[in-house]
């Protein structure tokens, strides 16, 4: 039997938001040795050797291309990781961060 004083059941649903995922993209340039970028890609992303090819080849051809995606705080350190890697090595090596849709 139902009591007229007591309303219908509700769930309180928690209002918290996951933060968003945030891409690592790889950007093409004319002057990083292929194999160069395939070593960093394995080193920092932890990306065996056939996709880190698979991923170079697609920045080369298209520009750009997203390397993998984590949390914002470890998107962006493991960019810098990567970019600095080009860096220190004299090459203009490219990697950028973007939120997921
Ligand atoms: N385009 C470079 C070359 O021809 C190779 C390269 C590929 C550089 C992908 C960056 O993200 C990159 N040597």
């Amino acid at each position: 039997m139902s009591n007229p004083l007591v309303g219908p059941d509700t769930k309180t649903r928690p209002k918290t938001k996951r933060p968003p995922m945030h891409k690592v993209i790889l950007l093409n340039d004319d002057y990083t040795p292929r194999e160069f970028v395939v070593v960093v890609l394995r080193s920092v992303f932890a990306i065996g050797e056939g996709k880190a090819n698979r991923i170079m080849l697609t920045a080369h051809e298209r520009g750009a291309c997203v390397v993998a995606v984590y949390a914002k705080d470890i998107a962006e350190t493991k960019a810098t990781e990567a970019t600095e890697a080009g860096r220190r090595a004299g090459h203009p090596l490219m990697f950028t961060t973007e939120p997921e849709e």
